[in-house]
């Protein structure tokens, strides 16, 4: 490809290149520095463009008390480098957020990374130039850079949702979102804090929190349920066990239904109406002593069957009785309004134990919405309740709030948030019609968040690799999927959701979260492995749907 400018970057410190490159990758959590490393292999020339000040990706940014994945360590890393996945030593079954920030440093120092990403640096705007068919990338710290392809791997949780709650600015104390969580220390001891929000995020947050602060008062819009994570060390013979049988391990991981060897291990391929009830109460109580997912890893109805999904919810329903001590809190903590399994499951280590503690309090939403904040605290329907830290645990504008920030403007001028106006569309949630060379990782449309996102990350960065080293050995430079094969995609996305329950809730999954949102369930839910299929059979049908050609 053609070398012209040298490109001198604002950032010191970071290497030079020559202009056009062939990719511009943004983000260097998990997918972007696979990305990276894949097009490095490959020869391509290219950049990474990351707005944080350190790698890391959502595990720099939610650094909050208390935050910890909720996916097995060992499933939730790299598979693709053997040598990694073998020097590593993970310490706990679920990893803290500070042990995958560590993760990710020996990663990018394993493999001499760190040059080619230019940390603090925010992409602004990206537009295509069918002449050149070239974009032009433009960050925040006035970068203009040219590119033949982008790749977009700025995760599907990294754009904070701050509700709009009115005087959030007159607030005298400190406030702060679990997911843009500051790296100095915060303390709250003696404190009187507030935590807004219970996804899993909160759910974490207020279980630290609670053995903190003098005081938490918990504003809960939406119970969520949350099941036990039992977070135990991981002994050497799991671990060795483990990278015995790596390879194996590896492929149930990229042909299972959620990306884990140890959800595909549990899934019972039967309806549960089948088991009797007693049957059904064993493997419930059996499940929920093992911790993590594996009571919704079960029958294979729970999320098509409301009939099947009903008992498991109660079940739930009734630890949540057992466990909290106060009628009223466990019934507001109880959730009703939607079934098990179709908004993103909560594992906590101790959550609904904190509200018997004398110092722990449950606002519930629902009998007492939130009016405005005051320069004390909180004033909701019934009263006004005074803080010194507010917390909000409120999410993400998931999915399709990061790209849609950036200025992107495709052929004849289209605008993704044009494009995208009643929902994101993709082809395999990896490309969109009217954005040529522009690639998504694990983009809506894809499994992405469903299951282990490492997995899926893994799938994609390969793909696209495969996909541009195609392009090149036949003298091609651009690739853009058919509008009609993105259309059938939809469909086919659309349907599958369709099939399921996880419509039914109020939850990220369909943009509900944010007001104004187009209600589209975003992801595919097919499960990872069929997904893998299917975009391996477009590759070996020619990349089937995608126009390919030379300018
Ligand atoms: P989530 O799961 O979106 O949770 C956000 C929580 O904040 C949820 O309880 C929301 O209630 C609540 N929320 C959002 N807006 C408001 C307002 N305006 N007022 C009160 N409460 C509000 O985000 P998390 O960060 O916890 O988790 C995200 C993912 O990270 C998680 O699924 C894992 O994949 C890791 P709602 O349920 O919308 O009624």
């Amino acid at each position: 490809m053609n070398q012209t400018d040298l490109h001198q970057s604002a950032a010191p410190g970071f290497r030079t290149w020559s202009e056009p490159l062939d990719v511009v990758v943004v983000g260097a959590g998990f997918a972007g520095i696979y990305m990276q490393y894949a097009l490095r292999e490959a020869g391509f020339q290219s950049v990474v463009f990351e707005a944080g000040s350190d790698v890391g990706g959502t595990w720099y940014w939610n650094r909050y008390p208390g935050a910890r994945c909720d996916v097995d360590s060992l499933d939730y890393s790299y598979k693709f480098s053997e040598e990694i996945q073998r020097e590593w030593r993970w310490s706990e079954r679920y990893a803290a957020q500070d042990e995958i920030l560590r993760y990710f440093h020996f990663v990018v120092d394993r493999l001499d990374l760190r040059r080619d990403i230019q940390l603090n640096t925010r992409v602004t705007a990206s537009h295509y130039d069918e002449a050149s068919n070239l974009w032009t990338v433009r960050t925040d710290t006035g970068d203009v850079v040219r590119a033949r392809f982008v790749v977009m791997a700025t995760g599907n949780l990294s754009t904070a949702n701050v509700p709009a709650i009115p005087g959030r600015e007159r607030f005298g104390g400190e406030q702060y979102h679990t997911g843009n969580w500051p790296k100095e220390p915060v303390s709250f001891e003696g404190k009187r804090v507030a935590v807004i929000g219970t996804g899993s995020s909160g759910v974490q947050a207020v279980t630290e929190i609670s053995r903190r602060a003098a005081q938490l008062t918990v504003f809960q819009r939406t119970a969520n349920f949350c099941l036990p994570a039992d977070v135990p060390t991981l002994r050497d013979k799991e671990r060795q066990n483990y990278l015995d049988n790596l390879e194996q391990m590896r492929e149930i991981a990229r042909h299972s239904q959620y990306g884990t060897p140890y959800s595909q291990a549990l899934l019972l391929h039967r309806p549960a109406l089948e088991d009797d009830v007693e049957t059904r109460n064993r493997i419930m109580q059996e499940r929920w002593d093992m911790g993590g997912a594996a009571l919704v890893r079960s029958w294979n109805d729970l999320l098509t069957n409301e009939e099947a999904n009903r008992p498991v919810a109660e079940f739930v329903r009734a630890k949540i009785r057992e466990i909290v001590k106060d009628p009223a809190t466990a019934a507001a903590l109880s959730p009703t309004d939607h079934p098990i399994g179709t908004k993103r499951l909560c594992l906590d280590t101790g959550y609904y134990e904190a509200f018997n503690k004398p110092h722990v309090s449950l606002v519930d939403l629902k009998s007492e919405p939130i009016e405005e904040i005051v320069e004390t605290g909180v004033r909701t329907s019934k009263a006004t309740y005074a803080f010194d830290v507010l917390v909000f645990a409120t999410g993400f504008d998931a999915m399709t709030g990061t790209l849609l920030r950036i200025d992107f403007q495709g052929r004849q001028g289209l605008r993704l948030t044009e494009a995208w106006a009643a929902g994101p569309r993709t082809y395999l949630g990896v490309m969109t019609n009217g954005f040529p060379n522009l690639f998504l990782v694990t983009g809506p449309g894809s499994p992405s968040i469903t299951g282990c996102v490492v997995v899926s990350i893994e799938q994609h960065v390969e793909w696209i690799t495969d996909c541009l080293i195609h392009l090149r050995n036949n003298r091609l430079n651009r690739i853009e999927p058919a509008l009609d094969a993105q259309d059938a995609w939809v469909d086919h996305v659309n349907a599958l959701a369709a099939s399921t329950l996880l419509p039914k809730a109020n939850s990220w999954y369909m943009g509900a979260n944010i007001p104004g949102k187009p209600r589209v369930f975003m992801p595919y839910i097919g499960g990872i492995g069929t997904y893998r299929r299917e975009c391996n059979e477009i590759v070996e049908a020619g990349y089937k749907g995608f126009n390919m050609s030379a300018v």
